[in-house]
């Protein structure tokens, strides 16, 4: 009797492109960590950027990157548009952010991540590098709980009516930075309470998907618009809801934005606007933080952990790895 393979080819590949890419946030999460604690952001980000983009070069992939350093003209690696891979293989877009959470990693601090998407060509949203507001909630509330135009105080009453809790249970993860002075005291103001952040939203987000672990049910605020797609991608895979509006408040961003073919400037987008299709997430800890632990450097040996998500299945999967004889390989 003959074995037959029941997967289709396409899904066969993507399962193993789901390791190919956690290859590809370690390398970079390495050659970062070499950097961390240095002070010098933008040496560290260059480290990561060169390391993932020369992992993402031998992947058996048709490659374009859509969320990345920058555009052409400012980004010499990884910009929007940059085409990846080895030119042979399935059609994918790719969202990059090498070292998310730069000033984290120079000062030394937890939380720094290297962590980038992959999806069926054509299918994440195209952002230009500018804000976005952003709100996101976990799995297992009815569609629409929360809202991106309703207030703080508000978005938390119907978060916790949903929960089934008071308010005073409910967390609001927020970026510590002036602009949400009045998203603080808006969720303040219910009797729920606040964590603030330095950094990282990308993690910031990934939280709200496991509040009884990590004690956070919402993400509220205004990050990087790469970051919020970087997010979305994530929560696709794991469940929950996020909705968010690029801030284009300038000619010139509206403009960048429609080149990218945003023809809407204030549409608000969910989950499935950002990442239409099958998706893969991977983030490897750069500095230790509340998600992932960082790279350590022992005697030979380097240690790594990662999480990959693939969307097709939801499976969520963190993967310790030792890496050894990288000078050898020339992996990093
Ligand atoms: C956020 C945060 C990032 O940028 O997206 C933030 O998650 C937004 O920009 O880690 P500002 O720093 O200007 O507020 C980062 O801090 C850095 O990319």
């Amino acid at each position: 009797m003959s074995t037959q393979i029941s997967v289709p080819p396409q899904l066969l590949l993507e399962r193993i492109l789901t390791l190919e890419i956690v290859r590809v946030t370690e390398r970079a999460a390495v050659s970062a960590a070499r950097l961390c604690g240095h002070g010098d952001e933008k040496a560290a980000d260059q480290a990561a950027v060169d390391a993932m983009r020369r992992e993402l070069n031998k992947l058996p992939i048709e490659g374009t990157v859509v969320i990345g350093e920058g555009e052409r003209d400012e980004a010499p690696m990884l910009y929007i548009g940059e085409k990846v891979g080895i030119n042979a293989g399935p059609r994918v877009d790719i969202a990059v952010d090498p070292l998310e959470g730069t000033t984290l990693c120079a000062k030394n601090m937890p939380g720094s991540i290297a962590t980038m998407a992959m999806a069926d060509g054509g299918t994440l949203l195209h952002a230009p590098d500018v804000y976005m507001q952003k709100i996101a909630v976990g799995p297992g509330y009815a569609k629409g709980v929360v809202e991106l135009d309703a207030t703080p105080a508000d978005n938390v009453r119907r978060l916790a009516k949903a929960k089934g809790v008071d308010v005073s249970a409910i967390t609001v993860l927020v970026l510590d930075r002036p602009r949400h002075a009045e998203i603080i005291q808006g969720v303040r103001s219910t009797g729920a309470a606040v964590r603030l952040i330095t950094d990282g939203d990308v993690a910031g987000v990934i939280h709200c998907a496991d509040p009884e672990n990590t004690g956070v049910d919402m993400y509220l605020g205004t990050g990087g618009a790469p970051e919020g797609v970087l997010a979305a991608v994530a929560l696709r895979c794991i469940g929950g809801q996020m909705q968010c509006r690029l801030i284009l408040d300038t000619e010139e961003k509206r403009e960048r934005a429609r080149e990218m073919g945003v023809t809407d400037p204030r549409m608000i987008y969910g989950i499935e606007d950002m990442a239409k299709g099958d998706c893969l997430f991977a983030a490897t800890g750069v500095t230790t933080g509340s998600l992932l632990s960082g790279v350590k450097f022992r005697k030979g040996v380097i240690e790594t952990e990662t999480v990959v998500m693939r969307s097709v299945t939801g499976t969520v999967r963190y993967i310790k790895a030792e890496h050894r004889q990288l000078e050898k390989f020339h992996l990093d």
